[in-house]
């Protein structure tokens, strides 16, 4: 629908470039809003958020996000694994730079994504990874199924990513994080119309745009009250008024993720 498959693909080869982009940045703080990575967000640590994992390909350059739910289990969005197979991934935990060669990285022995899963604009943009080496990080914790409230309309949810940090943009070399606020169901419907299946997504975003995730944040979490509540899957360009960016709604998906977890 908006060529997000295409689009993982480019931030690996964007994330090259990352360190420049960092420049042009700091050169360019303006009244018009200077684009800030995520989008408008700021940069932080694995450190400080030891969960957020780099998806990356076998020469570990990274294309997208995920989430350690146990030492060796990894949500990620399934758009993420499109044509990808155990050999050509890798999982990098504990680096909080791009061009870093610090932190943990494990092969995966095992790509789970939802069964049902076409495009993203269908839903089911979930997987889970299962990997050969453990993580020696605090894994995050995720919403039960029946934590449907977390999503009520208006709630601060937190977003974690090195994508783009503006539409067409490049990539972050670091970590960045920003708050967003979850929108209701009937606003996002507004916004993507039958693209917005409610069943399995959340949208999350200001109505003036200016903050989001983007190319790169894909897979990555969104959380909530600190805890597992989205995984970053798709929207219309990034930060743009009156399109917030949409996650695929976990509690939706609890119950097939402990599975995969358990199993
Ligand atoms: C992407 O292509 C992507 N603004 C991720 C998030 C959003 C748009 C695109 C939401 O990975």
């Amino acid at each position: 629908m908006f060529g997000l498959n295409a689009a993982k693909k480019a931030a690996a080869v964007a994330a090259a470039t990352a360190a420049a982009a960092t420049t042009a940045l700091l050169a360019a703080p303006t009244a018009a809003a200077a684009p800030q990575p995520i989008v408008g967000g700021t940069t932080t640590t694995t450190s400080a958020y030891p969960f957020v994992m780099q998806i990356t390909d076998a020469s570990q350059n990274q294309f997208c996000g995920g989430t350690l739910v146990s030492p060796t289990k990894v949500v990620t969005a399934a758009h993420c694994m499109v044509g990808e197979t155990t050999s050509s991934v890798r999982v990098v935990g504990g680096r909080t730079y791009l061009n870093g060669t610090n932190g943990t990285v494990s092969r995966v022995s095992k790509i789970w994504m939802h069964p049902s899963y076409t495009d993203v604009s269908n839903g089911d943009d979930v997987a889970v990874l299962t990997l050969s080496t453990s993580m020696p990080y605090t894994p995050a914790k995720y919403v039960s199924s029946s934590q449907t409230s977390v999503y009520a309309a208006g709630t601060t949810a937190r977003i974690l990513g090195w994508g783009d940090t503006s539409e067409n943009g490049s990539a972050s070399n670091q970590l960045r994080t920003a708050t967003v606020p979850t929108v209701s169901d009937s606003s996002c419907a507004s916004s993507y119309g039958s693209g917005f299946v409610r069943s399995d997504m959340v949208c999350a975003g200001k109505t003036s745009g200016g903050v989001d995730t983007c190319q790169g944040d894909s897979g990555g979490p969104l959380l909530i009250g600190g805890v597992l509540a989205g995984i970053t899957s798709w929207g219309e360009g990034c930060a743009q008024a009156g399109y917030p960016g949409i996650y695929t709604r976990l509690t939706t998906f609890s119950s097939l993720v402990t599975t995969q977890v358990n199993s």
